[in-house]
C-alpha cells in the first residue's frame, strides 16, 4: 500500500526509536563490494550499539569489518553467507547466527538477495576473564523456552549464557494475544528487528503498531511492553547488553 504522502510510522526520540523500512537509506564502506548497508541504529542517535541491515546485490558481494575494538553478532534472515574471520570461517543459511569477538577482521560473502542483520558494539573486557570465543549455529536447533512459564511466549537464547560475553542475542516468539508479562524497565539496552507477524510495542508512554521489517531501539530504562496481534505468531530478534557492572 502506498503510504500517505509525507507520512511514515518512523519515530526517533531521545530514549527510543521505531524505524520503519520506508525510510531506509543505503550506505557503503571501505572494502565493501556488491553489498549495501542500512545503518538502522547507531551511536549517532545516542545508542551504544549499531544495528546494520546488510542486503546483497545481484551477483552477490562482500561486507567487510576491520579488526578493532568492536565485536559483532549477526543473524541471517534469508539467503546464504560465508563468514570469514581471522581464525575461522562458516557458511550460514537462513536462521544462521554468528558471534565474532573484537580484534578480528570479518568478511561476509553473501549470495544475491541475502539479507542479514548485524549488531556491532565496543567489547567491554574484564581483567579476570578471557575474551569470548566465536560461536555459530542455527535457530532451528535452539529450543524455545516458555518465558516466565508462559507457553505462548517463547524465548530462544542464541549465545551461550557465559559471563565472558557482554551481549546476548535472542529470538522472542509470541502467539497472537500473548504479551510481555509486565512493562519492563531495565538498565540493559535493546536493538530489535521484527522478523514476522505484527503487534503493538509500548516504548516509554507511546504505543506503536509494528510489523515484520520494523526495527526498534530501546535505550536503558525505556519502559517496554509488547502484545502480539493478528492471525500469525509474532517473532522478533533482539540484542541486549549483559554481564557487566554499571
Ligand atoms: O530480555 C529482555 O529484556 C526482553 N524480555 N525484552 C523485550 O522483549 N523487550
Ligand atoms: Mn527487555
Amino acid at each position: 500500500m502506498t503510504p500517505l504522502f509525507g507520512h511514515t510510522r518512523t519515530r526517533v526520540s531521545m530514549r527510543h526509536a521505531l524505524i520503519a523500512p520506508d525510510g531506509h537509506v543505503p550506505s557503503t564502506y571501505p572494502g565493501w563490494d556488491g553489498a549495501t548497508a542500512y545503518v538502522i541504529l547507531s551511536p549517532a542517535m545516542g545508542a551504544d550499539l549499531s544495528q546494520i541491515l546488510v542486503v546483497y546485490e545481484s551477483g552477490g558481494g562482500t561486507a567487510w569489518f576491520p579488526a578493532d575494538e568492536n565485536e559483532h553478532v549477526l543473524y541471517v534472515e534469508s539467503g546464504n553467507c560465508r563468514a570469514v574471520w581471522d581464525d575461522g570461517d562458516v557458511t550460514l543459511t537462513a536462521g544462521g547466527f554468528l558471534f565474532v569477538p573484537s580484534e578480528n577482521v570479518l568478511a561476509l560473502h553473501g549470495d544475491e538477495g541475502t539479507r542479514l542483520t548485524i549488531f556491532r558494539k565496543l567489547f567491554e573486557p574484564v581483567e579476570s576473564l578471557e575474551a569470548p570465543p566465536a560461536v555459530h549455529g542455527n535457530i532451528a536447533d535452539i529450543p524455545g523456552e516458555p518465558f516466565l512459564g508462559n507457553e505462548k511466549a517463547r524465548l530462544q537464547t542464541l549465545l551461550p549464557i557465559d559471563a565472558r560475553y557482554d551481549l546476548a542475542m535472542n529470538v522472542f516468539t509470541y502467539q497472537p494475544g500473548a504479551t510481555l508479562p509486565f512493562v519492563e524497565t531495565h538498565i540493559m539496552e535493546h536493538g530489535l528487528l521484527m522478523l514476522s507477524g505484527q503487534g503493538v510495542y509500548r516504548l516509554d508512554e507511546n504505543y506503536y503498531p509494528v510489523t515484520a521489517g520494523d526495527a526498534i531501539w530501546m535505550a536503558p530504562y525505556c519502559p517496554q511492553w509488547f502484545v502480539a496481534m493478528g492471525d500469525e505468531p509474532a517473532s522478533y530478534l533482539y540484542y541486549k547488553d549483559v554481564h557487566r557492572l554499571p
